[in-house]
């Protein structure tokens, strides 16, 4: 067997692939960094035969918990993912697969290739009322694109949606496709309703050089950019560095950071009831926000989630944290699941793009309810 990982978001290791029922592989590291669970390579195989795969050394990997109940997706034509048998016994993830094609994908969720990523900044651009800034360039020399959503008006809202800090939760960006399909709809009364009183500020992809490299939590330095808001630097981290300049041009009166999560199978928010300045009005609007989206779609929900931080403990080098910190504002990590959706499993894809899809839809909904109160 022939096992390549040689193009966009690429990423395995092949011990011995000589048998198809006995094909060995592992994960490599992100890079100067011990992170590693993100994987995406194409095997050559031969059709009709039974064809087992071990991806091996993962009890060491960045969430263990994510492989427990966890299902590779796999592809024969790159646009349609769907669900294997996937086993895992604590360190081993064994795949059994039987193909149908002379070849066939594999990955830990629906890939999001940086030329996809450019052909989204540039149908948007085309789009009434976006434009497209160049924020700056990454380490290894690609776009922070920005998009500006909205006429520029003093008096209307900043909505700022960052996406992908960590680049192998591709599931982020495509919410954000989702979300910029309908915002920049002119036919859609929500989006029209939101853009008269509000401006979006969307960057799809925070960390190109980490996607490109198949990297799962950090850039080309091997800086882990959700730990980077409290000192950004052009060095290390020019993509928070830049994004973050550009806010305290603007201002910001709403943020989504959009994530996924390896372990927990929900979709839910993380909030800034840890920051110092937190009170009352920020608490009103977070519940707000929570209670549109659950009465508009039953994927999102607000009883499973991460530990909420002690009053005065959270971590400032957060994006959701500093960015509510910084400008006394709503401010919220949105996590979406690498597994399925506990709530409403689909056996056939699980979490997948079509769904990512439709919650950033959702999304508007949710910050319209909060739109009028944000300050
Ligand atoms: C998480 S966000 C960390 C937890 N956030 C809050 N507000 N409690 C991270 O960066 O570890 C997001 C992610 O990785 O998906
Ligand atoms: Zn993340």
């Amino acid at each position: 067997m022939i096992i390549n990982s040689q193009f966009d978001s690429g990423n395995i290791h092949v011990i011995r692939a000589d048998q198809p029922n006995d094909i060995q592989l592992s994960i490599n590291k992100d890079n100067q960094s011990d992170f590693y669970q993100w994987f995406h390579f194409k095997l050559h195989a031969t059709p009709f035969v039974e064809h087992v795969l071990y991806i091996n050394d993962l009890a060491k990997s960045a969430y263990p918990d994510g492989w427990r109940g966890y299902k590779a997706v796999a592809s024969y034509d790159r646009e349609q993912w769907f669900r294997v048998d996937t086993e895992f016994d604590g360190d081993t993830l064994r795949i059994d697969f039987t193909p149908e094609y002379d070849s066939v994908y594999f990955a830990y969720f629906a890939p999001y290739s940086y030329e996809r990523h450019l052909n989204l900044i540039a149908d948007a651009q085309m789009s009434f009322d976006c434009r497209h800034e160049l924020l700056g360039t990454t380490l290894d020399g690609r776009e922070l694109n920005l998009l500006m959503i909205g006429e520029d008006a003093d008096h209307k809202n900043k909505i700022w949606v960052t996406a992908r800090q960590h680049p192998g939760e591709t599931m982020a960006q495509w919410l954000i496709e989702g979300f910029l399909t309908r915002l920049l709809d002119e036919d859609d009364g929500t989006a029209r309703a939101l853009l008269e009183n509000n401006q979006f500020y969307v960057v799809p992809n925070m960390n190109p050089d980490g996607s490109a490299r198949g990297h799962l939590r950090t850039n080309a330095a091997g800086m882990n950019l959700n730990r980077e808001w409290a000192e950004p630097s052009l060095e290390k981290s020019p993509e928070v560095f830049h994004v973050l300049k550009k806010m305290e041009q603007t201002g910001v009166d709403l943020f989504l950071d959009v994530h996924g999560d390896e372990a927990l199978p929900y979709n839910f928010v993380a909030g800034t009831e840890g920051n110092p300045n937190y009170g009352e009005r920020i608490a009103n609007l977070e519940e707000a926000f929570k209670q549109s989206l659950m009465a508009c779609t039953p994927e999102f929900q607000d009883t499973h989630g991460y530990p909420k931080d002690a009053p005065g403990q959270a971590n400032l080098t957060i994006a959701c944290n500093a960015v509510g910190h910084k400008f006394d504002c709503l401010s919220y990590t949105l996590e979406m699941p690498f597994k399925d959706n506990a709530d409403l499993p689909d056996e056939s894809f699980g979490w997948s793009p079509a769904r990512c899809h439709q919650l950033g839809e959702d999304l508007l909904v949710a910050i319209r309810a909060v739109s009028v109160n944000l300050r």
